[in-house]
């Protein structure tokens, strides 16, 4: 193995002491800062993805400076040239010309200057005039304060914009104590945008004791920045606000649009990322650049309680306006769920989500994400299944296909939704239900859905799965979906949370669908048609490659009908 006992000795070392907190709520793990030689060999790297974006070693975390330029799509992400847990951040830089290949390059922006000396955290990209890309990051300076930063491409011509020069006048923002503002929470610049007085607005993300912020700040000519007297929006005991993403969405199409555009066919949304729970929120609502506010519609609920792209594991995302193709594509970070430990022995931690098309519900009320189309030129051996009845307490094995690097679509029917179980939902959270009632837990409509990732002898296995009951208050019927790890692995020094969501579909007049993307240890699951998506890190120890098993399975009393399935293996992703 790559790594030496003594290693191993300065980990355990980690686990009790020597672990620094920081503001960003990353730990530093001081002794694992170092660089390790790292195996390829794939039975050494059982977890190692096919075609999820991932460096070759190290620790990454969150997308940043998403952005399309001259055809070319770049990636820039928060990486760890020194070790495989967070520290020494960097921006990595690698690009593609379709969103699923890629190449590396030496890092974008790496520390070097007294104001990003301590690190170069996260920001993004705006397409300025000109078609000039310029970026806003967040340098920790040596007194680690957090203050924003401007860079340009060194060379315009060069289509891969390798190098990029920081601008002499940085910082261009810094936190203002007299508003509140702690020098530690005041970062994550989002892709600006130009209202029609020409005038650039930027949100950073901040917090005043657990009052969330997106604080603005306007400029003219996008290096003289002030700070607008009022926030674009804040939120009640949200905590610190990290990675603000704010951008406009057709209503009555799924077309993408510009970062800047306005009209009275769009509508805004305002994703955050909560440092204390760690998942990413949206709302929907309106944006009046007059007043620089933005308001949520009524029912947008904010916080934790609110909508998130992803009731699994993803965080710290950004999307971007992709005017090649007219769509907003969303990059989200997938985190590890298993130990230090384990990611030591494996030379990497973490990854990128499948980039994913957003747009707007016909509701109005919820976003949709689809995986991007170019995904499908991975897809090899597709097979059919049409019409199968599924029995109560049935399992049957789907085969022809790469069971541990697949994907997988299917869509299934309820016969009676009055055998449903009549239940007070006022009493539960979808993700305690779906622990409460795991995949093993008989129901009557429901458990049923996919085991991915399932050894022959079910000793191992992910189920993504639905139940359907009917609301006692209503009476209206309501679907539940689940991502249950808890069975995902004989290791038991993973975390194997269930997660969990409702689904916005009616069961009695519409299929229930379920694409889930399997990737050796990510099963990223979109249901409904991407209505709610469930992202879970799993790490078997017996369905690994060819010893990975697909299944449907109906573990409810009473039947469901797969109206159709269609499975793919996917091939290899080249990314270098
Ligand atoms: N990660 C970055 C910060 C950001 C956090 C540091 C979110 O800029 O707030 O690596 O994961």
């Amino acid at each position: 193995m790559r790594f030496s006992i003594s290693l191993v000795l300065l980990f355990s070392l980690c686990l009790g002491h020597g672990i620094v907190e920081l503001e960003a709520s990353h730990c530093i793990y001081d002794q694992l800062q170092i660089s390790l030689n790292v195996s390829s060999n794939s039975t050494d790297q059982p977890y190692r993805t096919g075609y999820h974006f991932q460096p070759h070693k190290n620790w990454i975390n969150d997308p940043n400076g998403v952005m399309i330029h001259n055809g070319i799509y770049h990636l820039f992400y928060q990486y760890n040239p020194k070790g495989v847990v967070w520290g020494n951040i960097v921006w990595a830089h690698s690009t593609s010309e379709d969103l699923i290949n890629w190449v590396s390059h030496e890092p974008a922006i790496s520390p070097s200057q007294k104001y990003d000396e301590k690190g170069c955290w996260s920001g993004s990209a705006t397409i300025l005039p000109g078609d000039k890309p310029a970026i806003l990051y967040t340098g920790i300076d040596l007194d680690n304060n957090q203050v924003q930063n401007l860079a340009f491409p060194k060379n315009l011509s060069d289509p891969y914009l390798i190098e990029w020069e920081k601008f002499p006048k940085n910082p261009l923002m810094a936190p203002d104590s007299k508003n509140g503002i702690n020098a530690s929470a005041f970062r994550d610049p989002s892709t600006a945008w130009q209202g029609p007085d020409k005038a650039w607005r930027v949100v950073i993300g901040s917090k005043n004791d657990d009052l969330g912020l997106a604080i603005l700040f306007r400029s003219e000519d996008f290096i003289t920045w002030s700070q607008a007297k009022r926030p674009l929006h804040s939120g009640k005991h949200t905590g610190m606000w990290e990675c603000p993403d704010f951008y406009p969405v057709a209503v009555d199409n799924v077309t993408g649009l510009d970062t800047s555009t306005l009209g009275s066919n769009v509508k805004h949304v305002l994703k955050v990322s909560l440092d204390n729970t760690k998942h990413d929120y949206y709302t929907i609502g309106n944006y009046n650049y007059r007043t620089d506010k933005y308001i949520p519609d009524n029912g947008s609920i904010e916080g934790d309680r609110g909508l998130k792209y992803d009731y699994g594991k993803f965080y710290a995302s950004k999307t971007f306006f992709d005017s090649a193709r007219n769509r907003r594509v969303l990059w989200g970070w997938i985190n590890e769920s298993s130990s230090v430990k384990d990611d030591a022995k494996k030379g990497w931690s973490g990854l990128q989500a499948i980039p994913r098309t957003v747009w707007l519900d016909k509701s109005g009320k919820q976003l949709i994400q689809w995986p991007v189309a170019e995904l499908e030129m991975l897809r090899d051996n597709e097979i059919h299944l049409q019409h199968k009845s599924l029995d109560a307490g049935s399992t049957h094995e789907i085969t022809g296909i790469t069971a541990a690097q697949a994907d997988v679509d299917i869509s299934l029917e309820i016969t009676d939704i009055n055998k449903a179980e009549v239940i007070n939902l006022k009493r539960h959270h979808a993700q305690k239900l779906c622990n409460e009632r795991n995949a093993s837990a008989k129901g009557s409509l429901g458990p049923f859905g996919l085991k991915v990732l399932a050894s022959n002898d079910s000793q191992e296995f992910t189920a993504v799965f639905f139940r359907i009951f009917i609301r006692k208050a209503s009476k209206q019927p309501v679907v539940l979906m689940c991502s249950d790890q808890s069975r995902s692995s004989l290791n038991n020094d993973n975390d194997k949370t269930t997660y969990g969501t409702f689904l916005n579909v009616d069961p009695v007049s519409e299929k229930i669908s379920l694409r889930s993307l399997i990737d050796h240890s990510i099963v990223e699951s979109f249901g409904g048609g991407g209505k709610s998506c469930i992202t879970a890190r799993v790490y078997p120890k017996l369905a690994v490659d060819d010893k990975a098993h697909l299944y449907v399975f109906n573990n409810g009393t009473e039947a469901v009908k797969v109206a159709s399935l269609k499975a793919w293996s996917l091939k290899d992703a080249h990314i270098k």
